[in-house]
């Protein structure tokens, strides 16, 4: 049977799931998305994922036509549907269909798409050996142009930055926040350690707040690792003793080198290996 993709209540075959070319979604990347994970049936973090759906969709006065509680029931009839049990799912919501012109007014419907797929994650060959990354020229959002703390459908930024990684050899690649801070990556959180104390960049500095960044926050303080957010510079990369990013997709995956500088030896270090442990015992469980 065909993938069965959900549009706002019903059920298509992959290839006749379709939307409007006028949806202010397609014309200017006018609505909001997740992506999320289930492991053995289980969506993880999904109350943490949907708070964070609505929370963009608020930020863009996106009124989402459907309770939390029934988009958490369409999330699992779409997992159960295709007989998915470790899967990622893509919700995405969209301004709907309307006249040409920006005016959010003139559209109506927000489509609620729901992709349930077997998962994609980077090659299993980074996992053991870690990651190579770059510092991308393009900076992430700048927080008084739009907060990148919305997730929305406008990923152009990231994506002009990831295709510098891609163009230097990497798949993914680091963004620096408008003062030149170390911001996150194209579609992950990043975490180092030093002299065993991990940190991740703050909220302010501009960066998505990822659930799998607080779910590793979390896990560090109840392994006895010090954890903090803590602004950090380009420096604070090259010179630190480990080096991980986070992200639904991603899970946990360690880097080993950051704009040819050897972090950790060019080896996964023993904090990342142990927090990697333990975020799989935490979405087995
Ligand atoms: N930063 C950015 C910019 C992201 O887009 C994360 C961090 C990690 O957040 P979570 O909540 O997932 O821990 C993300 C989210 C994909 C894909 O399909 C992944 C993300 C975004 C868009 C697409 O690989 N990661």
């Amino acid at each position: 049977m065909a993938l069965q993709i959900y549009i706002s209540g019903k059920f298509y075959d992959k290839e006749n799931a379709k939307i409007s070319v006028y949806d202010h979604g397609l014309l200017y990347g006018d609505g909001v998305f997740e992506g999320m994970r289930s492991y053995s049936g289980k969506v993880f973090r999904m109350k943490e994922h949907i708070d964070r759906l609505y929370e963009s969709a608020n930020a863009i006065c996106l009124s989402i036509p459907m309770s939390k509680a029934d988009m958490e029931a369409a999330v699992y009839e779409t997992l159960t549907k295709n007989g998915l049990i470790d899967a990622y799912i893509r919700l995405v919501v969209t301004r709907g269909a309307g006249s040409l012109g920006l005016d959010p007014n003139q559209t109506s419907d927000p489509q609620i798409i729901i992709i349930a797929d077997s998962i994609k994650l980077y090659p299993a060959e980074f996992y053991d050996k870690g990651l190579k990354i770059v510092t991308a020229s393009t900076i992430r959002n700048h927080p008084a142009a739009f907060s990148p703390r919305v997730k929305s459908l406008n990923y152009l930024n990231n994506i002009m930055a990831k295709i510098e990684g891609l163009r230097a050899g990497c798949i993914e690649a680091v963004m620096l926040n408008h003062k030149g801070e170390v911001a996150e990556c194209t579609g992950d959180n990043i975490f180092i350690v030093k002299h065993g104390v991990l940190m991740t960049p703050p909220k302010d500095a501009g960066i998505l707040e990822g659930i799998t960044r607080n779910a590793i926050l979390d896990l560090a303080k109840s392994h006895g690792i010090t954890a903090f957010e803590q602004t950090m510079t380009r420096h604070d990369l090259y010179v630190a003793d480990e080096c991980f990013l986070t992200g639904s997709a991603a899970e946990v995956i360690p880097v080993v080198d950051i704009d040819g500088r050897t972090i950790s030896g060019g080896k996964v270090g023993p904090i990342t290996e142990k927090l990697i442990a333990a975020f799989k015992e935490l979405v087995r469980k």
